[in-house]
């Protein structure tokens, strides 16, 4: 049998959290590592990996709320603003959708190093890579 998914547990009352708000859909809980103190996740109630699994009639309510959360972080919490995360397969340690609302503050010493960059080159022209996004996208 499968490991039971973390945060389907939490959704279903089996494990605690605390939570910041709840609807039909969607729940929105304090991470248990937190980054900086009032670190929201928000997950799909019904289990799915990754963004993309979303479906398209469910992703105005998520990200509606992904916003309003923006702002209660922010104002809640008197941050200087925040930052909003979704980890997809690589680097995601719960299989479960979430989204993470972290709020940050000027000079909060979060080391966030987005890099090495890869810069284009003739072997690696710009052109080819986003030929390839969009045909993947039609
Ligand atoms: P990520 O690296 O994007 O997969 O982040 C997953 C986050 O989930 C991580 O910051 C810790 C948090 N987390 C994992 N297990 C639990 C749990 O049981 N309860 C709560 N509240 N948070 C959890």
């Amino acid at each position: 049998m499968s490991k039971p998914c973390t945060f389907c547990r939490i959704v279903a009352g089996e494990l605690p959290a605390t939570v910041i708000h709840e609807d039909d859909d969607t729940l929105a809980f304090l991470d248990h590592r937190p980054l900086f103190h009032g670190h929201t996740l928000v997950v799909p109630k019904v289990h799915m990996g990754i963004l993309s699994d979303l479906p398209g009639e469910k992703v105005p309510a998520f990200f509606t709320l992904a916003q309003r959360l923006e702002r209660a972080v922010e104002d809640g919490l008197g941050a200087d603003g925040s930052m909003i995360l979704i980890n997809n397969v690589i680097s995601q340690s719960v299989p479960h959708l979430h989204l993470h609302v972290i709020p940050r503050r000027v000079k909060d010493g979060l080391r966030f190093w987005l890099g090495p960059r890869h810069p284009y080159d003739d072997e690696h022209r710009a052109e080819d890579f986003a030929e390839r996004i969009r045909a993947a996208l039609r």
